[in-house]
């Protein structure tokens, strides 16, 4: 199997950390900047989006969730999603992360607008705004408390990690000083560490 990603990407780095932290094997990973259209990643998906997982039977599965579920599903016995109605506050907490990493990629792409003289103060304002609402409510939440490492943890240190490379004025830490405490630690491990966003 091989996974176009991007080193960049905060959806393609949910993938790869769980392929660490799960010592999953057979899968090459191949850089891509979905912004080139190369004909890969246009064969692969129409929508020209990373991360996608070409499997070894020629299909190819995208998004970030669904290859997320894919993998659970095949290597990890269950326990990044476990059983439908096994948690539905847990489901709802893993929308709301991946709600936030839309938010904070749409910063970026608001960012990248300022070289097009484009860039939009109300949305840019939304989106940051989004971003501490929602962090502010992750803070009441129990996900960094759990000492097994989570699905909803995966994802939310690398939406952090994103926001921290992307947006590093965002001073979400204001508004969840208990969850930086834990990033602190969890970016340490080896899943985190290898796969730290760069350009
Ligand atoms: N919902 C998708 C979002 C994927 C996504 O937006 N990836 C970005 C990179 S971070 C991308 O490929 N952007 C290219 C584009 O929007 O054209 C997922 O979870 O995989």
């Amino acid at each position: 199997m091989q996974l176009l990603f991007s080193p960049a990407s905060p959806y393609a780095r949910t993938v790869r950390v769980v392929i660490a932290q799960f010592a999953i094997r057979g899968i090459e990973p191949i850089a891509v900047n979905p912004l080139e259209n190369t004909e890969l990643l246009l064969d692969a998906n129409p929508l020209a989006k990373i991360p996608c997982l070409l499997l070894n039977d020629g299909g190819t599965l995208y998004d970030s969730e669904v290859i997320l579920r894919y993998l659970d599903h095949e290597y990890c016995g269950g326990e990044l999603f476990g059983q439908p109605g096994d948690s539905w506050y847990g489901e709802t907490q893993y929308s709301l992360i991946k709600g936030l990493l839309d938010s904070a990629v749409a910063l970026r792409q608001e960012q990248m607008r300022d070289d097009e003289g484009l860039r939009s103060p109300f949305w840019t304002a939304r989106f940051e705004q989004a971003l501490l609402r929602g962090l502010a409510q992750i803070e009441l939440m129990a996900i960094s408390g759990h000492s097994k490492v989570s699905l909803q943890q995966i994802c939310l240190a690398c939406l952090l990690e994103y926001v921290d490379f992307r947006h590093p004025d965002l001073d979400w830490r204001k508004v969840a000083p208990a969850t930086a405490r834990w990033l602190q630690s969890f970016s340490k491990s080896a899943p985190m560490l290898t796969t730290r966003p760069h350009a």
